[in-house]
């Protein structure tokens, strides 16, 4: 079994004095729907988080969205256990080292999106003080990582067809499309007929059972990259079955929560690609930590997203510069969901690929005025 990291990659961060954190819930309207198995979205609901200290802002991302459908976890539940629980913990620990934040959360279980922001926004605050590159801290090795591009579930195969050949003009090196059952093999066959042999690959976050393992099974046919969650989340020996009687690799993204979650799902044999999402496993901290058991076992990972903002994106961009991340990550460009991202310089695609920020902490600015203009509620606690 591999070794499971405990702290930090390169040198631990210095403390930080809180004095206070701010959270907004932002409303960014999309520029197209975005539409997945569990539902569709017009407005990228989320919570930017602010941390107040001593010497100077960090800022994290919440990701969460407006509804329990991707996971438990939802925007307002997010907002009222940050404001009643979380926040108050590490206010109350005052000064701290980012790679103390998991652990003063520890006790509260789960929310896993909201501890991953708040720990986000304290490590930015950190590294910015000292002047240091979030990337750098992680232990990211590339300048600039390879853009893939999440296609939503369109009304008909020849419209996917048509928004997947408008990311290929933009440059996007991979191609995911959605699927879900009665969108899968017919969609799946129009991408490969109309552009050949790109690299593709399918997510169907958790819309099959088992019972659809031959219906799964015709993928096979597509030489897809890998499928991702194809069944729920807690159903790690059944997605242990299902790889067994599949050719296209299976690749988890609900069902790995934490780094025990993948040790597991490893050990079973659940999966043979991991998606490797911050927020979904509580932290950039314990995505290291994930990023770095799948290494030394020799199973490939990859970054994904959850629509971020600039901030998390950048983010994303830093963690995805990491040796292990071999497969292009769900990092898009800023326009792919947004017409005016929160940033002061928004993530661009050069060559189809991002690059990976190298200002102290996650190396963006935030513009203040986009900021207020998304704004719909806004807290502050302090001290
Ligand atoms: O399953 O990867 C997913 C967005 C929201 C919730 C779940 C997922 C996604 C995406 C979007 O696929 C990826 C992105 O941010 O570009
Ligand atoms: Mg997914």
């Amino acid at each position: 079994m591999p070794i499971v990291r405990a702290a930090a990659p390169a040198a631990p961060a210095a403390p930080v004095d809180l004095e206070a954190i701010e959270l907004r819930v932002l409303h960014l309207p999309l520029v197209s729907p975005f539409t997945t198995s569990f539902g569709t979205e017009t407005v990228r609901e989320v919570i930017i988080v602010r941390a107040r200290t001593a010497g100077g802002d960090g800022w994290g991302e919440i990701v969460t969205q407006h509804a329990p459908l991707y996971s438990s976890e939802y925007t307002r539940g997010a907002w009222d256990v940050a404001e009643r629980f979380l926040v108050p913990a590490l206010l109350e620990a005052g000064t701290l080292a980012p790679e103390q934040v998991a652990g003063v959360l520890e006790p509260f279980v789960g929310h896993r999106m909201v501890k991953a922001g708040l720990e986000l926004a304290v490590l930015d605050a950190a590294l910015r003080a000292e002047g240091r590159p979030l990337g750098e801290y992680l232990g990211a090795t590339a300048p600039r990582v390879p853009s893939g591009v999440s296609v939503g579930i369109q009304r008909d195969a020849a419209a996917l067809v048509d928004a997947v050949g408008g990311y290929l003009d933009q440059g996007y090196v991979r191609i995911k499309i959605k699927i879900k059952p009665g969108r899968d093999i017919a969609d799946t066959a129009a991408v490969r007929d109309a552009f050949g042999a790109i690299p593709l690959q399918v997510d169907a976050n958790s819309a099959y059972t088992l019972a659809d393992a031959a219906t799964l099974a015709e993928l096979d046919r597509f030489d897809l990259l890998l499928i991702e969650q194809p069944l729920q989340e807690d159903d790690i020996v059944d997605h242990a079955t299902l790889a067994a009687r599949l050719r296209t690799p299976i690749c988890l993204d609900e069902s790995i929560v934490s780094a025990k979650a993948a040790a597991d799902a490893l050990a079973l044999r659940a999966a043979s690609i991991i998606n490797i999402k911050a927020g979904r496993v509580g932290g950039y901290l314990e995505a290291v930590r994930i990023h770095d058991l799948c290494r030394e076992a020799g199973m490939p990972v990859w970054c994904g997203g959850m629509l971020e903002t600039g901030i998390g994106r950048a983010a994303n961009a830093a963690l995805a510069a990491l040796p292990g991340f071999t497969l292009p990550g769900d990092i898009s460009a800023s326009d792919r969901f947004y017409t005016r991202d929160i940033v002061t310089e928004p993530i661009v695609l050069e060559d189809g690929h991002v690059r990976v920020p190298t200002g102290p902490g996650i190396g963006v600015e935030i513009d203040p005025v986009a900021l207020e203009d998304a704004t719909v509620d806004r807290v502050e606690l302090r001290r």
